[in-house]
């Protein structure tokens, strides 16, 4: 008998269709009332299956009484709660280091972006007003400083992209860490007033919501860039408004947002954010290897071995 496991949000086709080859899977996300088909089918799943967007909250934990495992889709644990999973010893894999260089790899395409303005150029040139005059002048990006606030697997290869364009690098994190030479600034505030760009790579979740405030904006300053490839937590995203409305810091470029896929209406109006729909680890490649790795966590899990990426 195939194992049962639910499905909690959508995710990739390709990821779908191979679960299904090998277990009995449920869409939780099908069932008009999913309270009621939990309350009466909740007991006959021992695996979850979903994505760092949907997670799995205390409720959907407690609902499934003889759950054993969670495989979650992505790298971020902020919609897990893995007190209660951890406190029923259930097991959770998810998808880490196979999506640091795409994630990298857009942290550096929004502080291209929002420095050089290309999205504000290309809007330029098909409005057409090449056929008045140039566009105006942007801000270099090679050779400046960098900030990065959480240097975690994602910050260490921003650091690397950072190196080929002759930054200076500064990092923020809990603690100093040992195999990391760049310079750690005992304060964000430290790291916000010294960096041209200030780069978040933090995880998401309670202990870093709302790090990046008014506060920490106003040490950016008019002529300092924000980019956030993390969670839209960790900025309080009003104050991100407020501060690009008023000219308190130069530009954002922005992969995600508080209330996703709920983008402020402000910045709309603002030439000086770039604005992606949470997309950083969006590439054929980095999903395929996501996907894999959600399947090789059950797979081992469910032959007895610890999992391959394991959130404990
Ligand atoms: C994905 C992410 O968009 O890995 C994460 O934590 O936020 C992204 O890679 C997400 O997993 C899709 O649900």
């Amino acid at each position: 008998m195939p194992q049962r496991l639910l499905q909690i949000g959508p995710l990739l086709p390709a990821l779908e269709a191979r679960l299904a080859t090998t277990y009995d899977i449920h869409l939780l996300h099908k069932e008009p009332d999913p309270k009621a088909f939990l309350a009466a089918h909740g007991r006959d799943f021992v695996g979850v299956a979903t994505s760092a967007r949907f997670g799995a909250d205390a409720a959907l934990i407690a609902a499934l009484p003889n759950l054993k495992v969670i495989s979650s889709f992505g790298v971020g644990l902020d919609a897990i709660d893995l007190g209660a999973a951890r406190a029923r010893g259930i097991a959770v894999g998810y998808t880490p280091d196979v999506l640091n260089d795409c994630v990298a790899d857009t942290a550096f395409a929004l502080v291209m972006d929002v420095a050089r303005r290309f999205s504000a150029a290309d809007r330029f040139v098909r409005r057409g007003d090449w056929l008045q005059g140039q566009f105006p002048l942007a801000t270099k990006v090679s050779g400046k400083k960098l900030g990065i606030l959480g240097m975690g697997r994602i910050g260490r290869v921003i650091a690397r992209r950072a190196s080929g364009f002759d930054m200076d690098v500064r990092y923020h994190n809990r603690k100093p860490l040992a195999d990391v030479d760049h310079v750690y600034a005992d304060s964000l505030k430290a790291l916000a007033e010294w960096a041209d760009f200030l780069v978040v790579a933090s995880a998401g979740g309670a202990e870093t919501r709302g790090l990046v405030s008014r506060e920490i904006l106003d040490a950016l300053g008019p002529r300092g860039y924000l980019v956030n490839i993390s969670r839209g937590t960790v900025v309080d995203e009003q104050a991100l408004v407020d501060a690009l409305k008023d000219g308190r810091i130069a530009g954002a470029g922005l992969d995600v947002f508080e209330d996703e896929p709920n983008v402020p209406e402000a910045l709309f109006a603002l030439d000086n954010v770039v604005l992606l729909p949470h997309l950083a680890s969006n590439t054929h490649e980095t999903r395929a290897a996501m996907a894999q790795r959600v399947e090789d966590n059950l797979a081992a899990f469910f032959a007895g071995r610890p999992l391959v990426s394991a959130a404990y």
